[in-house]
């Protein structure tokens, strides 16, 4: 059958090759090729950017939010709404000619600025775009690979913008880069380089959007959520933009109305300045592919500031409404006025009409453990280290999905032994967060740092952990990483554990479609990723790593130190350390020997496991 389309820029893709009649996230083949008509005009845009800033043009900083929108706009399950893809298409296209007419070097050698397509074309056109037509796999492979970073990468640089946030650099850099992988002048090599920086520039991002979040809404701190539900009518929030929450909280707050978080919104309860909204009153539901049963059952209208949409069932779409990035065609999309500014109180009417939110499940569920406050637990966290309670950190971040094969992540979660703590963002933790996994010396065992974009926080405290325990090398940690993805933006959280040097990450549920085999050896051989097999198998293969390095731990009386490793002797006599030959060595753990000692724990901990 001839392609009628082709993607697979996310983890559900049609058996882990293509979607190429219609998507599995139901985008069909028309929206697809729209999208990526939108993708070829925005690399176009950014062609005539950067040679205006090679002449030192100046231009409205619009045009630096547009790109970033657009490649937000073709992220898996964002927009579905041709008309609002096409109106964007004819948009950046004139944006493209306005640039171009200003430059003194008009890019005559660059043919793809020049190609024009006439609007009837406009979903047809897949074809002959170059970047889709790259016969070399390991240089598609590539391309894709930097294409798709740089969605995720747009998503968190729009939420940083959203909030005034922005860098100058980041957008050189995602504009050249995407002018780059539509010309055809870069070896593999290059490209490799090139996504290398992605992955740079990932973590620079993700900085940017922390410290907006964290300027505008506070650190985020230890919460406890409410999964119930009040009698009151209900607007339920789902997406990852902050700002949409927060100007609709401000308008619907003596209104009667309740407001709710669903999915990827979660963590908006950890900021403190949306804990003082009265009417802010929980999480509804579960990961974003539960959103049919979860938007049935909630009643009133639902505001979808981001991805993930699934294409609404009749039943409920009258309540759907899209903002920014989103869309879907015959849904209500408020936009923003020329200040800044949107008018929610459609929805918030719309609400009153309705009937309160069906329960679904009581209780509460802690969340909050950023950077911020994770590192205020530091000294606790490294003293259960230091006394063996806690052996092991499992990074379990990214997305969830509706594959059935993603109950791995559950009963993976549910198989750790008791002495490790789950540290998680994005939507992955759905598949655990509510499971009852207790807790380590008054520690929780899931500790959720937020939405996807804050994995930049457990980046923030491996780094702050390396740093105390005066490690070269953030692998030493004693941190495994078994990652979820499904779409883009867990795409540059990767690349950014990559470029942070970060080893060993088992990726599921499949490795993605896109990456060639030779692409794949280079990230096994370079960087040790693994695919997931089954728990078993891939609990042994973490905790295998324990048995042999035999680590030792505060709690260890000094005699078990010398039994387990006679060489230990040595540490102890540079220490000065008489206990040998002393009885108390027979009773006395490493870390009381220390204090009287007045030895630094944990560097005689890290000389000993060196
Ligand atoms: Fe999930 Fe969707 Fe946040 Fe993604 S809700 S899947 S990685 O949009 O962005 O974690
Ligand atoms: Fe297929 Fe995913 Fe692309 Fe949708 S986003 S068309 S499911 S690969």
């Amino acid at each position: 059958m001839e392609n009628k389309m082709f993607c697979y820029q996310c983890q559900e893709t049609v058996n882990n090759i293509g979607c190429t009649q219609s998507g599995v996230c139901g985008k069909n083949s028309i929206t697809a090729n729209l999208q990526d008509l939108l993708v070829f005009a925005t690399a176009t845009l950014s062609m005539v950017l950067v040679q205006a800033r090679k002449e030192n043009k100046q231009y409205p900083t619009y045009l630096n939010h547009m790109i970033s929108e657009n490649l937000f706009i073709t992220i898996t399950n964002a927009n579905f709404d041709d008309d609002m893809i096409v109106s964007q298409i004819d948009k950046t296209f004139q944006e493209k000619d306005i640039i171009l007419s200003l430059l003194d070097n008009k890019l005559q050698d660059i043919k793809e600025l020049h190609t024009v397509f006439s609007k009837d074309q406009y979903a047809d056109i897949h074809n002959s775009i170059n970047l889709f037509n790259i016969i070399n796999e390991d240089e598609k492979s590539l391309k894709f690979l930097i294409l798709f970073g740089l969605k995720g990468l747009s998503a968190y640089l729009k939420h940083a913008n959203a909030l005034g946030y922005k860098n100058d650099d980041i957008d050189n850099f995602l504009q050249s880069t995407l002018s780059t992988i539509f010309m055809n002048n870069q070896d593999i090599d290059q490209l490799i380089i090139l996504t290398n920086e992605v992955g740079k520039f990932g973590v620079d991002v993700m900085s940017l959007l922390d410290k907006a979040n964290t300027d505008t809404f506070g650190h985020p701190e230890i919460s406890m959520v409410n999964l119930g539900v009040r009698n009151n009518p209900g607007i339920l929030v789902s997406g990852h933009d902050l700002k949409d929450l927060e100007a609709l909280l401000i308008q619907s707050e003596n209104s009667g109305v309740d407001i709710y978080t669903h999915s990827e919104m979660l963590p908006a309860h950890y900021y403190p300045k949306f804990k003082k909204f009265k009417n802010f009153v929980g999480n509804y539901g579960g990961a974003w592919h539960e959103q049919k049963d979860n938007f049935e059952s909630f009643n009133g209208p639902i505001l979808l500031t981001t991805n993930c949409l699934v294409p609404p069932k009749k039943s409920y779409k009258d309540r759907v409404y899209t903002t920014g990035v989103v869309g879907f065609s015959g849904c209500y999309h408020i936009e923003e006025d020329s200040n800044g500014h949107k008018d929610f109180s459609l929805i918030i009417n719309h609400a009153k009409k309705c009937n309160a939110p069906k329960e679904l499940e009581t209780g509460q569920i802690i969340g909050g453990f950023a950077h911020h406050q994770v590192i205020q637990l530091a000294d606790k966290i490294i003293e259960a280290l230091n006394m063996g309670y806690i052996k092991k950190f499992v990074v379990m971040a990214g997305c969830d999905g509706r594959q059935k094969s993603r109950s791995y992540y559950t009963d993976f979660a549910s198989a750790l032994p008791d002495d490790t703590i789950i540290l998680t963002a994005g939507c992955a933790k759905y598949r655990y967060n509510k499971l009852k996994l207790g807790d380590i010396k008054g520690i929780p065992r899931v500790l959720d740092a937020g939405q996807c974009n804050d994995s930049y926080s457990l980046l923030m405290i491996a780094l702050k952990l390396k740093e105390i325990c005066k490690l070269d090398d953030i692998n030493q940690l004693p941190i495994i990483y078994n990652i979820a993805w499904y779409e883009q933006k867990a795409v540059i959280v990767l690349l950014s554990l990559l470029y942070l040097g970060v080893k060993n990450i088992h990726l599921g549920p499949t490795l993605p479609a896109f990456l060639s085999p030779n692409i794949i050896k280079l990230l096994v051989d370079k960087f040790g990723i693994k695919c997931i097999t089954n728990v078993d198998q891939d609990i042994q293969a973490f905790f295998d790593v324990d048995i042999k390095s035999n680590q030792i731990n505060g709690n260890m009386l000094i005699s078990e130190i010398l039994q387990k490793n006679p060489n230990a002797s040595k540490v102890f006599e540079e220490y000065g350390m008489g206990c040998l030959g002393c009885p108390a060595s027979q009773a006395e753990s490493f870390k009381d020997a220390c204090d009287v000692h007045g030895i630094d724990l944990n560097e005689a901990l890290n000389k000993l496991n060196n």
